[in-house]
């Protein structure tokens, strides 16, 4: 048996009733299967089984009172995942079906995200079961006060950096900073995606999304072809959704679809980014009040089925969104890419019908790091004291991407796969933090 298929079995046997992180374990462990069994020293230092094996797990209660006055208890995590190249870095989310499980795979993934940046940061995530939907900001600020009551012994700009993720932004952080503050004392940059005002980067709010739209730009011009006058299908209509479709828009591509949880809009026309963002961003409210304003676009209830007619399919929602059934849809339509701004959107079982299909795929952790990117191009401002403008960032950005893309692209074909960025992701992330490992000796 190889080493990445004994690995598998085993962390499925140490760390029982977690399905995601197995998911994200046989994602990456499997498609560097051929380069573990060429290269036994990470075999030999046990790389696999020291990875997997978070540095520490961190949960803890959150205990707040909500408007009402009654007392509330939700669970907090943290997973410090691994710090061989820098600091742990990784967002916090706030969904009711955050769990062990969930936190573990997003942290996981982002040690290899973010070593494919070419940035000096480890990987870690964390976040809660709290719901922040229906909330009072009063009751969100409450909640955030005792969760860093508690994580902020944990956390330094040295240390263990957090920022945002589905549930929590810049609102969110903005509590979470504050008190981190006024608990310790400092002001650091221990957080990113803070307000503007007080060490936010310009573009981290749109960094994820644009990101995205900066490597599909990459993949599609090295098939020579370009997003002018494409038709984009995206899911989702949070942070990552909304600024990857004003990217798109700004490249001359046309968005056909959005959605939250409540169901999905098909707009041939193109979404209204003005409409869709007075609607998610200003207003808060469900998708289905696009179709009550825009004429032409239409509303479906329930979940999105990548039914519509589209060259390119972005799935910015969340894990698991685009299984067989899509990918089966989006073939009929003769998508030509799929790119993951969300993390792990897509099923095992979807990958390896796109693979089959010859579809180019460029997987989430290479996909979305633009946001962490700009993260960590936040802390070396805050460390430095200086802000950098929306221009200098955004060059950083593009050129970040773009570095991504070559990446993963001559990996993959220095290993024998041209084109399958998924293994090009993996193997140059896996590479570089598993070097490290080895040379910084038995920890
Ligand atoms: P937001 O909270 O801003 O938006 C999330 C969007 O996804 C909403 O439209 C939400 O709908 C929808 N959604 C969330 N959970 C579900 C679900 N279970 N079923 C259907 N729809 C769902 O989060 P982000 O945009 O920040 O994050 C989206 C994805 O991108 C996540 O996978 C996240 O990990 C990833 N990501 C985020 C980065 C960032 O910088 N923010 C960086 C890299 C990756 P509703 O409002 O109805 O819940
Ligand atoms: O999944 C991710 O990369 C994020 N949610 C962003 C992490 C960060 O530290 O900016």
């Amino acid at each position: 048996m190889s080493y990445a298929s004994q690995q598998v079995e085993n962390i499925i046997k140490l760390n029982p009733g977690e399905p995601e992180f197995h998911q994200a374990v046989k994602e990456i462990l499997l498609s560097i299967e051929d380069f573990l069994e060429r290269n036994p020293i990470y075999k030999e230092n046990a790389v696999l089984e020291r990875l997997a094996e978070p540095d520490r797990q961190i949960k803890f209660r959150v205990a707040w009172r909500d408007d009402a006055g009654n007392i509330r208890v939700n669970r907090g995590y943290r997973v410090q995942f691994n710090n061989a190249i820098g600091p742990y870095k990784g967002g916090l989310r706030f969904h009711p079906s955050v769990n062990l499980s969930v936190i573990k795979f997003l942290g996981f993934e982002q040690i290899f995200k973010n070593a494919i940046t070419g940035l000096p940061i480890g990987g870690g995530k964390g976040g809660s079961d709290f719901d922040p939907k229906g909330k009072s900001d009063n009751e969100i600020m409450s909640f955030c006060q005792s969760f860093i009551t508690e994580l902020y012994r944990y956390i330094g700009e040295n240390t263990d950096v957090p920022a945002g993720d589905i549930g929590v932004g810049a609102k969110e952080v903005g509590y979470m900073f504050g008190q981190y503050k006024r608990l310790k004392n400092v002001f650091t940059g221990t957080f990113t995606g803070k307000g503007i005002d007080f060490g936010g980067s310009l573009v981290r709010k749109e960094a994820t999304g644009y990101g995205l739209l900066y490597i599909l730009e990459e993949l599609l011009q090295s098939k020579n072809m370009d997003l002018y006058g494409m038709k984009v299908s995206i899911s989702g209509a949070g942070n990552v959704a909304l600024y990857a479709a004003e990217k798109a828009i700004s490249l001359g591509a046309k968005v056909v679809t959005m959605s939250d949880s409540g169901g999905w809009i098909y707009d041939k026309d193109g979404i209204d980014l003005s409409i869709m963002k007075e609607i998610k961003e200003v207003k808060k409210e469900r998708i289905k009040s696009y179709a009550q304003v825009k004429k032409g676009s239409k509303y479906y209830e329930g979940r999105f089925d990548w039914s519509a007619e589209c060259n390119a399919a972005l799935p910015c929602a969340t894990q698991n969104e685009l299984d067989e059934t899509g990918v089966k849809n989006l073939i009929k339509n003769k998508v030509s890419a799929v790119a993951e701004g969300a993390n792990m959107p897509t099923t095992l079982d979807a990958m390896h019908l796109l693979r089959e299909n010859n579809i180019p795929f460029i997987p989430s952790k290479a996909a979305n790091a633009g946001g962490v990117s700009v993260s960590a191009l936040e802390m070396s401002q805050n460390s430095m004291r200086v802000n950098w403008s929306d221009t200098q960032v955004d060059s950083r950005l593009r050129e970040i991407m773009k570095n991504i893309f070559n990446l993963i692209s001559q990996t993959a074909e220095q290993n024998g796969d041209k084109g399958n960025y998924l293994k090009g992701a993996n193997i140059a992330g896996f590479k570089k933090v598993a070097d490290a490992v080895i040379a910084q000796g038995v920890v």
